[in-house]
Formats: C-alpha cells, sequence, structure tokens
C-alpha cells in the first residue's frame, strides 16, 4: 500500500471529524437544539473517506439520508453544515433543508437526499455531463443496500455500463435498511453480483477497512477516468447505531451483533495501523488530533447557536415553483 503516512493521518482526521460531527449532532438532536431528523453514519466512516480521498473539487458525489460522512468526506464545511441541522439561516440550505439536504456544489457535493435510491438517477446526469465535458471528471454514488433494490438502481447502472460514463457506485452494505435485514430482501447476498447483469466489475471490499476501499476506490476512480465505464463496489460495513435518532425508534438488530461489528471499528484499526505498522504515530498524538476536532466540532456549534432563524417569509424563497 502506497499512501503517505501523512495521508493516512488526514484520512484518520476527517474519519474521527465525521464520528465527532454526529455524537454532537446526536447529543445536540436529543437535547432539542436540532430538528427534524439525523440519521448517523458512525462506523462507516471509512467508505466516505476512502472513496473521497481520490476526488477533487472536480469530481462529483451524489449521497443518501445518512450523509454527513460524505459531506465531512468531500470537504464541506462543518460551521455550514451544523449550522444547516440547528436550522440556521447560515446553513447550507439557509436552515430550511435540514441534515438530508446538505448540498455544496463548489465542492462537487450534489447533495443528500431523502429518498431511498433517489441519488441513483441523478448520479447518471452528473455522469453523462462529466463524459460531455471531457475533463477527465468522474462522479460517484453512495447508496444502501436497501436502495439496491429499488428500480432506479438498475435504471441508472444500465445506462451507464452502455454509455460508458465515468461513474462508479458504492453500495454501503450495513446489513439493514431501516428495520429490515438484508438477508430478507436480497435475492443474492451479494450487492457486487449484480454487475455481471451490466457487464461491469463489481467488487467486494471490507468497508471497515480503510486501505481496502481506497485501494478498490482507485481503481473504480483510474477505470472512470480512462473511459472504461462504471464499476460497481460493494462496502461491507455496519452502523453502530439505530436507523435514526429519533426517540423510541425501534432497533430489531441482535445485540451480539452490533458488538461484534464495533469490534472492527476503522478508526481503531487505521489507529493502530498508524501506531504499530508505521510506528510514526502515538497515543498522546491521536488524543491531541481529537482534541482539535472536537474543539471545531464545539465552533461549528458555537457559531450555529449564534446564527439567527430563517425569517418566516424565506419560507417562499429558493422554491423552484410556486
Ligand atoms: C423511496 C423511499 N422509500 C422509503 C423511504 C423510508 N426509508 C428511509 S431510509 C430507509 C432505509 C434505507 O436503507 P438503505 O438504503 O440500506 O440505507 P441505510 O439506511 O442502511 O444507510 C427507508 C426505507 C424513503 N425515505 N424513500
Amino acid at each position: 500500500m502506497d499512501i503517505a503516512p501523512e495521508k493516512q493521518r488526514d484520512m484518520l482526521r476527517q474519519m474521527q471529524t465525521i464520528r465527532r460531527f454526529e455524537e454532537r449532532a446526536s447529543d445536540d438532536y436529543h437535547a432539542g437544539d436540532i430538528y427534524g431528523v439525523v440519521h448517523c453514519y458512525i462506523g462507516e466512516e471509512a467508505v466516505a473517506v476512502g472513496v473521497c480521498s481520490h476526488l477533487t473539487d472536480d469530481d462529483k458525489i451524489i449521497s443518501t439520508h445518512r450523509g454527513h460522512g460524505h459531506c465531512i468526506a468531500k470537504g464541506a464545511d462543518l460551521n455550514r453544515m451544523m449550522a444547516e441541522l440547528y436550522g440556521r439561516e447560515t446553513g447550507y440550505c439557509k436552515g430550511k433543508g435540514g441534515s438530508m439536504h446538505i448540498a455544496d456544489f463548489g465542492i462537487g457535493m450534489l447533495g443528500a437526499n431523502g429518498i431511498v435510491a433517489g441519488g441513483l438517477p441523478i448520479i447518471a446526469g452528473a455522469g453523462l455531463a462529466a463524459q460531455m465535458d471531457g475533463q477527465g471528471g468522474v462522479a460517484v454514488c453512495f447508496f444502501g443496500d436497501g436502495a439496491s433494490n429499488a428500480g432506479p438502481f438498475h435504471e441508472s447502472i444500465n445506462i451507464a455500463a452502455k454509455w460508458k460514463l465515468p461513474i462508479f457506485y458504492i453500495c454501503e452494505n450495513n446489513l439493514h435498511s431501516a428495520q429490515t435485514p438484508a438477508s430478507k430482501t436480497l435475492a443474492q447476498d451479494d450487492v457486487a453480483a449484480r454487475a455481471t447483469g451490466y457487464g461491469i466489475p463489481g467488487v467486494i471490499v471490507d468497508g471497515n477497512d480503510i486501505f481496502a476501499v481506497h485501494e478498490a476506490a482507485g481503481a473504480a476512480v483510474a477505470r472512470a477516468r480512462a473511459g472504461e465505464g462504471p464499476t460497481l463496489i460493494e462496502c461491507k460495513t455496519y452502523r453502530w447505531r439505530a436507523h435514526t435518532e429519533r426517540p423510541g425508534q425501534p432497533d430489531h438488530r441482535d445485540p451480539a451483533e452490533i458488538e461484534a461489528w464495533k469490534k472492527t471499528d476503522p478508526i481503531a484499526r487505521l489507529v493502530d495501523h498508524l501506531k504499530t505498522r508505521q510506528g510514526q504515530f502515538s497515543d498522546e498524538e491521536f488524543e491531541a488530533m481529537d482534541a482539535e476536532i472536537l474543539g471545531t466540532i464545539q465552533a461549528s456549534v458555537e457559531f450555529s447557536k449564534a446564527s439567527p432563524f430563517p425569517a418566516p417569509e424565506a419560507a417562499l424563497e429558493d422554491l423552484f415553483a410556486d
């Protein structure tokens, strides 16, 4: 693996930022400061970071309802993200979108999406635009195992394969879709197996291993940039928290399964790697990194609390139709 140690530390910083951002978002949601719905990505951080570490601002991604990790890995501004969760005017959607609608076109983040599988048609358009631009840009679609059972998954991959669009598809298979185990809905255990039907590579990786994700995404980026068409990567991973943070949210998962997956914590694995294999990292350095991250999260909360709520009249602005 040829990732420079500094880059590995950057990836760790991003993963830890995602985790700390969401821990705070969850706390503040339960305290009644954050509105709407919050879906946490904790446990899946290696996927977003391993993929986005290959991308530039010119490359596009589309996210899901569980989108904070994708936003942060693509370089979104933490203040504007937190302010959006807080429903403030300084947020990415002027406080009118909330957790599931964060977008930042300037960095190629085309948006989170509250519609399951809603990102799949959008990425086909983004891929076609990138192909027509001819500048070597790629478009990446994150989606869940649940979304892979919806029609847009098949429509998007079919046309992307046929037209050799510079896209790659990242299925975050966290084994559950809301309250439904994937084992009850997937006709085959592996989503990646469906790639065969479209004549494209289908790859399965350990989604909690940042290096495995990074390597697979690197090959998919290279293939897309070379004009060879899409790749479907299935990352086997797990969400640590319930489907949403809503109080009383049922969670039918087996506690033993949750505990077993926590033992494969992608952040702990990277810290361990940096300490033992690289020998260039210590617990003290990780603590210092973490303290710095907590400081930026605290600053984003203070920024949010100091920002006004949107004026009631603003509800009628930024509409496509009235
Ligand atoms: C079209 C549509 N159907 C149903 C829902 C309700 N819903 C929200 S999230 C979710 C589960 C999605 O599962 P998956 O795609 O595996 O993503 P995960 O939540 O596991 O990250 C469902 C059914 C929705 N938002 N949109």
